[in-house]
């Protein structure tokens, strides 16, 4: 363990270029991070920087504060210093196609990870590695079909989206839409975006709750939305999970904390693990290697039983 802790102390995470590593042609990763607004992210860019130490490859790492410019910057900064190969998590979908052609025209291999963009060309990057959106909006929605399947009258539905132009919040919402289409009494009443934060979900859901009397069930992107919101609802002198039933996306720690304490009713699982994989395609891409077009993470669901028979394992 130590032996592997002083080894692993030789690859650069703080954007370094790695004057510990062993041989020369140690692959420098650039990675542009969206920011750190969630457990979610946390984890994620946790994965990131202890893979690349486990795999040797010295990682520049940048976060973007959620600001898609920022992120640009870095990319641009990442081509001037020619790293190996960049990677990020883009913010929003659109709007990449001039800097990914620039990294192109440099020769850097470009690899997504968790989240897409819309370009049309997909030469512009390498592969995507990550979950899928739409699956995931569809699991919640197909739960919510299944609970409600006797309820008598309106379920009426509160809806907390990620980020707007996000991959992850138009198509988690998409998934879920197409899941409760067929059930015309579950009704979407209230959409907003709490952009993924806890300060968000908390705010949005205090509107909802000012604006709508009879809210019966709440569908948030993620666990960190959903945690603010539930802050919301007890304030509002409500019971989450019972007056208020909540569907979140992530099955980060505090989230399954608040599923097993009943204030949560239903949890999507989207793995947050993606530094391994990432490291395996980045060697593979810089030793001119192909990969598969898309890389999909494995993912599973929770409910109140499960998260407390997971909890105490759960990495993240
Ligand atoms: O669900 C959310 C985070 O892109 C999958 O971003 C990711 C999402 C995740 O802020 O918590």
């Amino acid at each position: 363990m130590l032996a592997l802790s002083l080894l692993a102390a030789c690859g650069s995470s703080d954007g370094d270029s790695g004057s510990g590593g062993s041989t020369s042609d140690k692959i420098t990763l650039g990675f542009a991070q969206v920011g750190a607004e969630s457990g979610w992210r946390t984890a994620n860019t946790k994965s990131i920087q202890a893979s690349a130490k486990d795999a040797g490859i010295t990682l520049k790492f940048s976060d973007a504060q959620q600001k898609q410019a920022n992120q640009i910057s870095s990319i641009r900064s990442y081509i001037q210093q020619k790293v190996d190969v960049i990677a990020f998590s883009p913010v929003v979908v659109s709007g990449w196609d001039n800097v990914l052609k620039e990294a192109k025209d440099a020769n850097i291999p470009v690899i997504l990870t968790d989240r897409a963009v819309d370009s049309k060309d997909t030469t512009l990057y390498k592969t995507f590695l990550g979950s899928d959106f739409v699956k995931e909006g569809t699991k919640a929605g197909e739960w919510l079909v299944k609970d409600s399947a006797s309820a008598s009258g309106d379920v009426n539905i509160a809806e907390l989206q990620g980020t707007t132009g996000s991959a992850p919040a138009i198509d988690r919402q998409k998934g879920f839409k197409a899941a409760i289409a067929a059930n015309p009494n579950l009704k979407i009443i209230a959409s907003q975006t709490g952009d993924f934060t806890r300060a968000g979900g908390k705010q949005v859901m205090e509107a909802f709750l000012k604006a709508h009397k009879n809210i019966n069930v709440l569908f948030a992107h993620n666990d960190d939305m959903g945690l603010g919101a539930i802050e919301a609802i007890e304030a509002a002198g409500l019971t989450p999970g019972k007056d208020i039933k909540i569907i979140t996306i992530d099955a980060v720690h505090d989230g399954m904390q608040a599923l097993s304490d009943g204030k949560i009713n239903y949890i999507v699982e989207c793995n947050p693990l993606l530094g391994p994989q990432l490291m395996d395609v980045a060697k593979k891409v810089v030793a001119g290697e192909s990969v598969p077009a898309r890389i999909e993470t494995e993912e599973t669901t929770f409910d109140q039983a499960q998260a407390k028979a997971a909890l105490p394992t759960r990495e993240y």
